[in-house]
C-alpha cells in the first residue's frame, strides 16, 4: 500500500476519498497535526498519495498505531450486507485463527462470515467497544513488529502495552500525553471533524531515545463527509442511523489510560 518516495516523503496508495479529506483539511485547525499533503503523483501506472513521512525526523523511531473510535466500518457495508450478504472465507479464517469459537455453528458450516459481523467481532474482542480505541500494531526500533493485539481489551492489558511501548520513560509519557490534549481541543473546535464520521483513522505515536516524541492523526480513508447542515458529537453512543463513530470518546478513554500508565 506504500512506496517510498523522494526523501522525507511517502507514497500512500490513491483513495479519492482520503484525498478529499487532506484538501478539505489544507484550511482546518487539524492542519498542524496531519502529515502535510503534497498531491497526487503517478508511479509505474499507478496513482499515490504524496505525503510527508512522519518518522523521517526521528533517529531509530518505536512507532505505536492506536485506531480510533467505537466503530470500525461505514453503516453502509451494514445495509450492504443485509440487503446482498456476502459470506467470506478470508474474513472467517481470520476469526478462526484468533479464536476457533469465534464462528456460530451456521457460520462454521458455510465457512463464511460477512464483513461487518467481522468487524464487530474484532471491535469486541479488543477495546474498541469497550475504551473506544484500540491497538493495531507496534514497530520498535530493534526491529520488532507486533501485530498481535486482537485479544487486547482490558484497559489493564493496554497500560501494559504502552508501557512497554515507552520502556518506562516518564519524558515520553509526557510529551504523548500533552500532544494528545492539543489534538482533543483541536478537535474540538475543527469544522471538518464536525462534518465528518471518522471511521478507522488512527493516532501515530512515534518516539525515539533522544526521547523526541509525536502523535499524528492519520488514515483518511474511510473518513465520510455528512450531509450539508448535518454535524457529529464524537462523544455519544452509536445507534445505527446517527452515524456517530466515538473518536471523541475513545481520546478521552486513552488519555485516561496513558494517565494511569504514568502513575503506575
Ligand atoms: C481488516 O481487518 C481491517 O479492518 C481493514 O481496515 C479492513 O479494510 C479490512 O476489510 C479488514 O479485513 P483486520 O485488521 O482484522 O485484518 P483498515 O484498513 O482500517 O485497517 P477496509 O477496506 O475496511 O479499510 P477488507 O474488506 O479490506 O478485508
Ligand atoms: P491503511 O489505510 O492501509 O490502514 P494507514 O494510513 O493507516 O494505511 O497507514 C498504515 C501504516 O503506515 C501506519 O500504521 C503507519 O505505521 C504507516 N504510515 C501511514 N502514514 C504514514 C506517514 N505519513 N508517515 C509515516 N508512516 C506512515
Ligand atoms: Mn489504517
Amino acid at each position: 500500500n506504500f512506496k517510498a518516495a523522494d526523501e522525507g516523503n511517502i507514497l500512500k496508495k490513491f483513495s479519492e476519498n482520503e484525498k478529499q479529506c487532506f484538501e478539505k483539511l489544507r484550511d482546518d485547525v487539524l492542519l498542524p497535526f496531519v502529515p502535510s499533503f503534497h498531491g497526487v503523483v503517478e508511479k509505474d501506472g499507478e496513482s499515490f498519495l504524496h505525503m510527508t513521512d512522519l518518522l523521517s525526523n526521528f533517529d531509530l523511531p518505536n512507532v505505536m498505531d492506536c485506531k480510533m473510535g467505537v466503530r470500525t466500518y461505514l453503516e453502509e457495508e451494514l445495509v450492504r450486507a443485509r440487503e446482498r450478504p456476502k459470506q467470506r472465507e478470508d474474513l472467517y479464517s481470520k476469526m478462526v485463527e484468533v479464536d476457533s469459537e469465534g464462528p456460530t455453528p451456521q457460520e462454521h458450516s458455510q465457512r463464511g462470515v460477512t464483513k461487518p459481523r467481522y468487524m464487530q467481532w474484532r471491535e469486541s474482542m479488543s477495546s474498541t467497544n469497550t475504551l473506544g480505541f484500540r491497538i493495531e500494531g507496534i514497530k520498535k526500533s530493534d526491529g520488532t513488529c507486533r501485530t498481535d493485539f486482537k485479544k487486547t481489551r482490558s484497559k489493564q492489558d493496554v497500560v501494559q502495552v504502552f508501557k512497554d511501548f515507552v520502556g518506562g520513560n516518564p519524558d515520553i509519557l509526557k510529551s504523548y500525553l500533552s500532544r494528545l490534549k492539543e489534538i482533543q481541543q483541536a478537535l474540538k473546535t475543527s469544522k471538518f471533524f464536525k462534518q465528518h464520521e471518522v471511521i478507522g483513522s488512527s493516532l501515530l505515536f512515534i518516539h525515539d531515545h533522544k526521547s523526541n516524541a509525536q502523535v499524528w492523526i492519520i488514515d483518511f480513508g474511510k473518513t465520510t463527509v455528512l450531509p450539508e447542515g448535518q454535524t457529529l458529537n464524537h462523544d455519544i453512543p452509536w445507534q445505527e442511523g446517527n452515524r456517530e463513530d466515538g473518536y471523541l470518546w475513545g481520546l478521552q478513554q486513552l488519555l485516561d489510560t496513558l494517565k494511569s500508565v504514568s502513575n503506575e
